[in-house]
């Protein structure tokens, strides 16, 4: 199967002009006995019986299938295709119990689907914590016309790593003997899925060698450092965007983010050039206690000549690291290559305030608004897909597609009622600690980040630093937010479809730090119309949702007939102490020119109904 793969691949990208090409995988999911850091022979989810995944290579204009089985015999899963914006495709984004049901054991699901955009992604299981036990790669979607030069390319996954299975970890984790909320701390650094790679590098003194490498962090939680010695990075693309060559000393990358940059090679020769060690250097400020003897640098070198020495790397001053040193790359200050302007004015704002808290049962949870994530009890986009649209367009558009309601107490949906409207996001993190946050179906543009302990971001007091930003502002998919700090972000809602937003550390997305974009549910409904041969759910998506129970019809809480009641979705543990969340809130969104309205205060005023929490003592359904 795989030198078919790659011989189309390279077809596909030698022939000048040569038409989109198919890339076709078949992946059983398996488990696999590795043991990446040498330290621990562990089980592991691989695919066709090996670990690591492999990374997947496609061309821009390609469609990908993949096939997967899911072998494991004892848990369910599925993948999301990271960055990539599945244009007319959203029921094949991978995310369990929003686009589509996990896969159980012995079922099988096939994506399949085109890819428009170059650069740097990744795939990953999306439900239950599952992807830190293994089920993660890189893909790369080859440009044949990219806007820079280079001789040869290089992928390299940076990676946390833990010694035990995530239902374990996620069970100590979210226990009352962890009312803190600490997160498991990994035992291990990985480079590319190992504890350190040898990128051979050529000299010549008649040409200058060139070097594409791009990096994905596929890890569960920390941020990584990446800096190279004797060689500054010309960083080239951030999170599938090309960016304007901006030169940097040292790059940071939260779980999710990737960039590509240049390397030029030294052209002196070999032997007076030696190698050069290069290094991956977890974050552990994000980490609540630092065991000592953790291991939390990986070193790789550049090896310009094998008989040389391989020199350790030299130490680098604690100040290296922070948030204003010089040495670090600012995303926010990078500029597109495309150089799209700042999007105008929103038609949407959306709020998200971050938290968290420990519950009454002594659990620690994340919060959007005082809203702890579940999973709707049927996948979103079957909810969307299922509602009735008659009433769609007008004042009275109860119980259907447009009306939030619909979808859940919990699960923290902003509907985005039409095509093309502006939208911004405002998040502001109450918490102490950094978070990466994703969105599925987009990139957005940073039209402001804030340092950390700026507060939140007032519209109003704080308008004056939006025109401050830059004119053409960076897009990428996953962005950090500093510790009491907040982000103001901006998209198009141009893709029709259902899109989450979350918090890419592992941990929180388990515990809650969830929210649902409805992009256009009407059109989204009439692009799945049978009629329409734009978009169908095909019946292996069906199947596996047969195969696991889960029904594909009706509201959050499977409700066919009326879709505002919502008795019977998946409520949380028991409520928080008394002072820390009185009503429950959620997602508030303003439709500042469009039409909304309406629903935000029917939304407010449910939102007092404490019916919301009668169920307090039902098993919760954890996202992740
Ligand atoms: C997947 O597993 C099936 C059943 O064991 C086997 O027949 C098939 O060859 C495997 N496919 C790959 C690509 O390994
Ligand atoms: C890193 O691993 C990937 C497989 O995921 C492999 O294709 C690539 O060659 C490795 N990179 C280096 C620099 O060894
Ligand atoms: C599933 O099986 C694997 C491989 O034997 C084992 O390591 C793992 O703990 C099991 N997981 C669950 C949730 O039962
Ligand atoms: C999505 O479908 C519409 C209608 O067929 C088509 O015009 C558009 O080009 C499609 N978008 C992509 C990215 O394929
Ligand atoms: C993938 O989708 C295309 C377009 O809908 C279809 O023609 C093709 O048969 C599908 N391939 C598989 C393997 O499902
Ligand atoms: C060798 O490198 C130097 C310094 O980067 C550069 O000025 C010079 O043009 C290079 N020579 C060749 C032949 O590429
Ligand atoms: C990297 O960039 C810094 C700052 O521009 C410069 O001082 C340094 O000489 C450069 N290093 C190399 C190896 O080019
Ligand atoms: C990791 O590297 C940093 C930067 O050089 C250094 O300060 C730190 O002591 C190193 N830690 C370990 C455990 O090697
Ligand atoms: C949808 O709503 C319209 C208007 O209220 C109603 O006439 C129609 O019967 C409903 N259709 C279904 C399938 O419930
Ligand atoms: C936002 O406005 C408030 C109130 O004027 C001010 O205290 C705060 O410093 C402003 N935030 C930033 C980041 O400028
Ligand atoms: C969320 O709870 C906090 C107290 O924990 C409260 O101050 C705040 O007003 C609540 N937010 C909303 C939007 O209800
Ligand atoms: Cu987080």
């Amino acid at each position: 199967m795989l030198p078919v793969v790659i011989l189309l691949w390279v077809i596909a990208s030698l022939v000048p002009g040569a038409s989109a090409g198919l890339v076709e995988h078949d992946f059983n999911v398996t488990w696999v006995l590795h043991n990446p850091d040498g330290l621990r022979l562990r089980p592991v989810i691989g695919i066709n019986d090996y670990w690591p995944p492999p990374a997947i290579r496609v061309a821009v204009g390609d469609r990908l299938v993949v096939h997967v089985h899911n072998l494991l015999g004892n848990q369910s899963t599925s993948l999301h295709f990271h960055g990539l914006f599945l244009e007319n495709a959203t029921h094949m984004d991978g995310a369990v119990q929003v686009s589509q049901c996990a896969i159980p054991p012995g079922s099988s699901l096939t994506y399949n689907f085109t890819i428009h955009q170059p650069g740097t992604y990744w795939y990953h299981s999306h439900g239950s914590g599952q992807y830190p036990d293994g089920l993660r790669a890189p893909l790369l979607v080859h440009d044949p016309d990219p806007p820079f030069a280079f001789n040869e390319e290089h992928v390299i996954s940076l990676s946390d790593w833990y010694h035990d299975e995530m239902p374990g970890l996620l069970a100590g984790f979210i226990s009352k003997s962890n009312p803190t909320g600490a997160e498991p701390v990994p035992q291990s650094v990985l480079l590319n899925d190992t504890t350190s790679i040898d990128i051979p590098f050529k000299n010549s003194r008649h040409k200058t060698h060139v070097y594409l490498i791009h990096v994905v962090n596929v890890g569960a939680f920390a941020g990584q450092y990446l800096w190279f010695e004797g060689h500054n990075m010309t960083v080239v693309e951030v999170d599938g965007v090309y960016t304007q060559p901006q030169t940097a000393s040292m790059l940071y990358l939260t779980a999710g983010q990737r960039y590509s940059f240049l390397l030029t090679a030294h052209n002196d020769s070999a032997s007076a050039v030696g190698n050069f060690p290069f290094v991956a250097s977890m974050d552990t400020t994000m980490f609540d206690t630092v065991p000592p003897g953790l291991q939390y640098n990986a070193t790789g070198w550049l090896v310009y000549d094998v008989r040389r020495p391989l020199p350790p790397p030299a130490l680098l001053a604690s100040d290296a690291f922070d948030a204003g040193s010089p040495l670090l790359l600012d995303d926010a200050a990078l500029v597109p290559h495309d150089a799209i302007p700042l999007l105008g004015e929103p038609d949407v704002a959306v709020e998200l305030n971050v938290n968290m808290q420990t519950r009454r049962d002594g659990t620690n949870y994340a919060f959007f608004n005082n809203i702890t994530y579940l999973h709707p009890v049927v996948p979103t986009l079957y909810t969307v897909l299922s509602a009735n649209a008659s009433n769609s367009g007008s004042s009275n558009a109860d119980g259907g597609p447009e009306d939030a309601r619909i979808y859940g107490t919990y699960t923290q949906t902003a509907v985005i009622q039409r095509r093309g409207q502006i939208v911004q996001l405002v998040v502001n993190n109450l918490d102490v600690g950094r978070h990466p946050f994703h969105l599925h179906g987009h990139n957005f543009q940073i039209v402001y980040r804030s340092a950390a302990n700026a507060g939140t971001f007032d519209p109003v007091a704080n308008a004056s630093l939006l025109p401050a930003a830059t004119a053409t502002p960076i897009r990428r998919d996953s962005l950090l937010i500093f510790p009491n700090g907040f982000a103001v972000l901006r998209f198009r809602a141009d893709n029709p479809g259902v899109w989450l937003f979350h918090c890419h550390i592992e941990w929180h997305l388990a515990t809650g730090l969830v929210a649902t974009f409805v992009e256009a549910p009407v059109e989204l409904q009439q692009q799945y119309a049978p009629s329409s041969g734009i978009s169908s759910v095909p019946a292996d998506h069906l199947a596996v949702c047969a195969a696991a129970g889960v029904p594909t019809a009706g509201n959050a809480a499977g409700n066919t007939v009326d879709f505002l009641d919502l008795h019977g979705e998946a409520v949380p543990p028991a409520a928080l102490p008394e002072g820390c969340i009185s009503g429950v809130a959620g997602v508030a969104v303003v439709s500042l020119y469009g039409l909304a309205g309406d629903l935000d205060e029917d939304k407010q005023d449910r939102s007092a109904d404490p019916d919301g929490v009668r169920d307090a003592n039902a098993e919760p359904v954890l996202p992740g």
